[in-house]
């Protein structure tokens, strides 16, 4: 599997106003900005080529973009976010979506859904049932995805905001594990990285095109990923994190 492309969406001055349960502090706008550009040529250093989206400033949540869409090699899927304060960030999205694909669908009421719930295992989908994303919104995008050839399933969540809070495929049968995903059955075939209670935000880690991107300042995940075998970059992410998003949230790849 390889990545062409990734949109982006830059951070806009009401970031700070961002959904969090962080308790972390507020998140400082013009460093959140330097974050975002060195995040992008990170995506670009990967050989990815970046649409960067301009800034949404109306929703503060709009950076992370990865919620608001899943795209699949087959077809696109937009999102119905399960945070009322974000389900306006989606139509922009879409318009920036059909440029790339033809097939494009909706999940549609009472369906609500957030791509940070969705994790691609090759043909396969695990999609995250969580306080964003509900049974009809999962149960929609498996129909769609079957429409297309491909197939989902659901995990139940206890605690994390999205499934990839806490677990990441990072190609070649392997995912990096936190929380309440070390000991998923769901899980149980992959070899298994385990991430450690003290450093779960590091779970949210990104393959990209044989590189991983991981969180700064963990290094226990990123040594076990880079003992793994895989080239690790670390990346700055700390003003998203106070808003409870990580290195996947900030983007959509394809
Ligand atoms: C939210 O609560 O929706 C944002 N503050 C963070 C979204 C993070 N997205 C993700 O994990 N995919």
């Amino acid at each position: 599997m390889r990545f062409l492309r990734a949109i982006v969406r830059e951070p806009g001055p009401s970031l700070v106003h961002g959904i969090t349960s962080a308790n972390l502090g507020v998140p400082d706008y013009d460093l959140a900005l330097r974050q975002h550009r060195a995040y992008v040529e990170a995506l670009t250093g990967c050989g990815v080529r970046v649409t960067a989206m301009p800034a949404d400033n109306e929703h503060p949540d709009a950076t992370f973009v990865e919620d608001t869409a899943l795209l699949t090699p087959r077809g696109a899927i937009i999102m119905r976010p399960g945070a009322p304060t974000r389900r306006g960030e989606t139509a922009e999205v879409e318009k920036v979506v059909r440029e790339h694909f033809t097939a494009v669908e909706r999940v549609e009421a009472p369906g609500t859904a957030d791509a940070g719930d969705i994790m691609m295992v090759g043909d396969h989908y695990y999609i995250g049932l969580s306080g964003r994303t509900n049974l009809s919104g999962a149960d929609q995008i498996i129909s769609i995805l079957e429409s297309h050839g491909l197939s989902g399933s659901t995990v139940p969540l206890d605690h994390m905001l999205h499934l990839k809070s806490g677990v990441s495929y990072l190609e070649n049968h392997t995912m990096a594990v936190a929380g309440e995903f070390r000991r998923r059955r769901e899980f149980s075939s992959f070899q298994l990285i385990p991430v450690d209670d003290d450093e779960m935000y590091a779970a949210n880690s990104l393959w990209i095109n044989g590189r991983v991107l991981v969180a700064a300042g963990f290094p226990k995940t990123e040594k076990a990923i880079s003992n793994a075998g895989y080239d690790v970059v670390a990346l700055d992410v700390s003003e998203f994190r106070k808003l409870d998003g990580g290195l996947s949230c900030l983007s959509l790849r394809f």
